[in-house]
Order: C-alpha cells, then sequence, then structure tokens
C-alpha cells in the first residue's frame, strides 16, 4: 500500500537544502519517493503507511533543522 502526502517545508534556503532533505527522507524505511520544492516550499512523499507514519516524517524534517507541517 502507498500513500502520497504533501509537506509544507519552511526554511529551505538553497538546493542543498532540497537535497539534504530528499535524502534524509529516501532513507528511511517505508519511503517510496521523495519529491522536495525549494520554490513551492513543499515536499511530496510517498511511503507505505504500515510501515511508516506520517507524523515521523514531519519529525526528522524538523531534526534537520526546518519547519515541516
Ligand atoms: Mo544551502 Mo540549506 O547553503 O540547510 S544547504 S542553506
Amino acid at each position: 500500500m502507498v500513500e502520497e502526502t504533501l509537506i509544507k517545508v519552511g526554511g529551505m534556503s538553497c538546493q542543498g537544502c532540497v537535497k539534504n532533505i530528499n535524502q534524509l527522507l529516501l532513507a528511511m524505511p517505508g519511503v517510496n519517493s521523495a519529491d522536495v520544492s525549494l520554490e513551492a516550499g513543499e515536499a511530496k512523499v510517498t511511503f507505505d503507511p504500515a510501515k511508516i507514519q506520517r507524523l515521523a516524517l514531519l519529525e526528522a524534517i524538523e531534526d534537520a533543522g526546518f519547519d515541516a507541517e
């Protein structure tokens, strides 16, 4: 099962931030894909809800020093 969610991400200043967030999301078990946009200030993530919760995605982004909601 795959669920897609859109997360508002605040605090990204350059494409390095985008790359870092993309990589940290993809490294999480249960995450299938991550598409982070600096311009939109958003991350589109697909994940398996049986393996990971949306809240864990937000927490990982926040732990990296960004805002997520
Ligand atoms: Mo760019 Mo982001 O120099 O954490 S990587 S601001």
